[in-house]
């Protein structure tokens, strides 16, 4: 993809901080008119965001506790940028809409940006979007990236993989969801919530979860995963939760961690290369490559396994796969 000069000034300006430009990379992004590996080269090196995800049920809090969150941030002197995405309404819907509103008085703050996300035509879904979201955000230079989602499907924890903290946020009232959360779930919080901590059965909740954590088989570090009640309305709880995550950060850096750290830049890696051999791939299965398989195609009675593995040593296919570009 050709850089053009437009794009060079602009992405000079993000890394100068400038939310204007970033807000418009983003859009780029969402539209599936930025590719991240052509305007690497100018992006260049950058700092590094600490980037904390927050995920659970929808109303359980999270965008009440992220702004507790980034409050206790910008006390502490740092930068925050706050991505949201919501994958059942990816064309930005009245909840996030709710969510700015509720964030707003932070709107006047420049250091401080907060950005719902959606892919529009873009593609490889919205965690692709929100990983590469997240690298603008860093190149822009916010000291910390926060990343919202709704849920606990494969997306979201596709999204939750981008953080190096991750929160789940669940209430009182989530007892259903606890018995169905899922290992994976189980696996990537870093930091149970329970918020909502002014209703009943908050204490059980918290003790529940605590069982649960006890009786699953140890993840692959020896991070202890603490169970923090919160209170999103007051912010009772939030400055402990806050500490926490930056004890998690201290616990990320700390000596002997390195390849907790390598595994999920590795992890990222292939997630890339996969997305990218993807996307060559579908340019090449062209029209003219394919009407040599037309035959096969039009009888429904070959499986399109067969056709797969012709197509898999066709010399045509494998010479555009070789060609560098
Ligand atoms: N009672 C109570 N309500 C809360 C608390 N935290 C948030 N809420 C309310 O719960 C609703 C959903 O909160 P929100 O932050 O939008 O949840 P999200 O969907 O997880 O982002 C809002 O009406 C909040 O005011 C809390 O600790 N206690
Ligand atoms: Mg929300």
């Amino acid at each position: 993809m050709e850089v053009s000069g437009g794009m060079v000034s602009l992405i000079d300006k993000l890394k100068q901080g400038d939310t204007a430009a970033l807000a418009r990379l983003i859009t780029l992004l969402e539209e599936g008119e930025l590719d991240m590996a052509s305007i690497e080269h100018i992006v260049g090196k950058t700092g590094v965001s600490f980037k904390i995800g927050f995920t659970g049920p929808p109303g359980a809090g999270k965008s009440s506790l992220i702004d507790w969150i980034m409050k206790h941030i910008r006390a502490a002197g740092g930068t925050v940028g706050v991505l949201a995405t919501d994958p059942s309404s990816p064309f930005t819907g009245g909840a996030i809409l709710g969510d700015r509103i509720r964030m707003q008085h932070h709107f006047l703050d420049d250091r401080v940006f907060i950005r719902s996300l959606g892919s529009r035509g873009a593609s490889g879904g919205i965690s692709r979007i929100a990983r590469d979201a997240s690298y603008l955000m860093q190149a822009a230079g916010y000291g910390f990236i926060i990343l919202e989602t709704v849920g606990v499907g494969q997306t979201e924890l596709d999204i939750m993989d981008i953080a190096d903290t991750v929160a789940v946020v669940l209430v009182p009232e989530s007892g259903d969801f606890v018995q169905a959360m899922k290992a994976g779930l189980m696996e990537a919080a870093d930091i149970f919530v329970v918020n909502k901590a002014d209703r009943e059965g908050s204490r059980q909740m918290v003790s529940a979860i605590k069982f649960l954590i006890e009786t699953s088989p140890p993840g692959h570090d020896s991070w202890q995963v603490p169970v923090m009640p919160t209170n999103g309305l007051d912010g009772t709880g939030t400055a402990e939760l806050f500490g926490t995550v930056l004890a998690h950060r201290e616990f990320l850096g700390s000596h002997g961690n390195a390849d907790l750290m390598l595994r999920k830049r590795l992890h990222e890696l292939k997630q890339i290369v996969i997305e990218h051999l993807g996307m060559r791939v579908d340019g090449m299965i062209s029209e003219a490559l394919m009407s040599g398989y037309s035959e096969e195609l039009a009888d429904p009675s070959v499986s399109v396994y067969s056709i797969l593995n012709r197509l898999m040593h066709d010399e045509r296919l494998l010479g555009m796969l070789l060609k560098r570009g």
